[in-house]
């Protein structure tokens, strides 16, 4: 009982200083899951959090642990927001990379943990962009992995609208339950980090 509070208050910590990593392995973890009810829009955040324990498992300090997708999450929620430019540029200075959305388990799991830290209320960048000269949508690539087409999406319905020809970056979109939208890359919005275990 003990180590998991830790887990968590290192957790909590990172939200406001994410900049130390530790490769400490030592954790414990639990997670449940209540996926239909996380799909429904939307829910509110005491809900998700007695459903979903978030812990660091074998992350880096500050990530959180998604152990069916092997990998691990870092929301950066401190003010101002950033471009999506500037997003990548502070994922990569983690040595992560901006988050891949690739699966229905992912994007519910990352709802859940937006909304279990309170920042329902907020809209982040994804790696999602339509930046290449072919203008597929592709997850954005970085030290550690290629740059990948999309094979799974959660749109909102409408989107991607590419309003004025110049939406190339997708985001959660706060307004529609976290579904996805394309918007100009130069808004700022706050960011999920990834990186793989
Ligand atoms: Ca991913
Ligand atoms: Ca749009």
């Amino acid at each position: 009982m003990k180590l998991f509070i830790i887990v968590i208050l290192s957790v909590k910590i990172c939200l406001t200083d994410c900049n130390t990593i530790n490769e400490d392995p030592e954790t414990t973890e639990t997670t449940v899951y209540n996926e239909t009810e996380l799909l429904e829009p939307p829910v509110n955040d005491s809900e998700v959090s007695t459903q979903t324990l978030y812990v660091r498992g074998p992350c880096p300090y500050g990530f959180i642990h998604n152990p069916n997708q092997r990998t691990c999450y870092s929301l950066n929620i401190n003010n101002p927001g950033l471009t999506w430019f500037e997003a990548l540029t502070f994922c990569m200075s983690m040595h992560a990379n901006l988050v891949a959305v690739e699966s229905e388990q992912e994007q519910i799991f990352i709802i859940g943990m937006i909304r279990h830290f309170g920042q329902g209320h907020t809209d982040l960048w994804t790696g999602g962009n339509t930046l290449t000269k072919r203008g597929d949508w592709i997850w954005a690539g970085g030290l550690h992995r290629p740059p990948k087409r999309f094979t799974y999406t959660r749109w909102d319905p409408g989107e991607p609208s590419n309003s004025n020809n110049n939406e190339k970056c997708v985001h959660f979109n706060r307004a529609k339950s976290h579904r996805w939208n394309d918007a100009r890359c130069d808004n700022k919005y706050y960011f999920i980090c990834e990186k793989d275990v």
